[in-house]
């Protein structure tokens, strides 16, 4: 009997993961080390890998090697820490929900999340989403901003359905990243998406030695209609990891079209004379408030980014 299958992780907790393997879940511990040559992170096998499980001779599963990667996309575990946590890997789209209030996203939220799937080569689309609770003219200016940068920027409510066809088509091929801060919908569209799916809130309550604490973990979750998407509970923030200074503005696409102009091939559009995206701003064609975000990360990111 071959007892070796491989299978998609569809959950991870730290101590056990849950892997789909030809429709059926099997639970799963790691065997041994499991390290990636290369990526320092605290969690060594994340949603969205493709894994080998051996059974012992009780039948129970354990993840015995991961498949190589196609991408991934990954955090700082926290600002001031070195170690990185991988949110997900073999992802195809991102989709990020941004509601402008009830709650508001900060921008450096969305501008970072978006260079963070600029770097890894991930095709994203914004949502503004709970439409039918925000202000018309608020929703019309973000769009503007971010359509300007060369984004698709799509409206949603769940409540009077607007562009819920969009993303029924979004999500219907290979595996989507939903992100987006706590309370912008992001299970809530699930759930519509496919009604028949078990939506779990993501929060374990897990004891550890210093006691009660509580873990949030990304799932990933197959839709009935085809296509699968994973659902990224609690993350607040994303770190930008190992990009320089001289390499930021290659991920905020309107900066990088525009740079092919500046007079230094290094300009790093702050202080430099001949500089193209500086221009652009001064003529309307970049907005302000994206470049500003670059600024922002230029500066803060300097003590951490190395
Ligand atoms: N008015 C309105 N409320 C929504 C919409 N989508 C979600 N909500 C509500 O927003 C709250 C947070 O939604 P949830 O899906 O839990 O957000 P998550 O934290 O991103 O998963 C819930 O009370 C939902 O009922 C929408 O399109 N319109
Ligand atoms: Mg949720
Ligand atoms: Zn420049």
């Amino acid at each position: 009997m071959d007892t070796k299958i491989t299978g998609t992780v569809v959950r991870a907790t730290g101590s056990w993961y849950e892997v789909l393997h030809e429709g059926s879940m099997l639970r799963c511990r790691i065997r041994g080390k499991l390290r990636l040559k290369g990526v320092r992170s605290t969690n060594p096998v994340v949603v969205g890998d493709r894994v080998e499980c051996e059974a012992d001779e009780k039948g129970d599963y354990a993840i015995c090697a991961i498949l190589p990667r196609r991408n991934y996309v990954i955090r700082r575990a926290s600002n001031l820490s070195k170690e990185s946590h991988i949110i997900a890997a073999n992802i195809d789209r991102a989709l990020l929900l941004v509601t402008l209030r009830q709650p508001a996203t900060p921008p450096e939220f969305v501008d970072r999340f978006l260079v963070t799937c600029e770097a890894y080569k991930i095709p994203v689309t914004i949502l503004l989403s709970k439409t039918d609770l925000q202000d018309p003219e608020a929703v019309a200016a973000f769009g503007a901003i971010y359509r300007g940068a060369g984004y698709e920027v799509a409206t949603l409510s769940v409540h009077d359905g607007t562009g819920l066809d969009r993303v029924r088509k979004l999500l219907a091929e290979g595996t989507t990243l939903l992100s987006g801060n706590s309370g912008v919908g992001k299970s809530t569209l699930i759930r519509t998406i496919d009604p028949s799916l078990d939506i779990r809130t993501g929060e374990i309550s897990e004891s550890h030695g210093k006691g009660r604490h509580t873990t949030t973990f990304s799932t990933m979750y197959p839709l009935a209609g085809g296509g699968a998407v994973i659902d990224t509970p609690g993350i607040k923030g994303f770190g930008l990891i190992d990009i320089d200074d001289a390499e930021l503005a290659h991920y905020f696409p309107e900066m990088m079209r525009a740079s092919a102009d500046c007079r230094f091939y290094n300009c790093t559009h702050t202080h430099e004379p001949g500089c193209a995206v500086v221009e652009a701003i001064r003529r309307g064609e970049i907005a302000p408030e994206r470049y500003e975000s670059y600024l922002k990360m230029l500066d803060e990111d300097e003590k951490y980014r190395k």
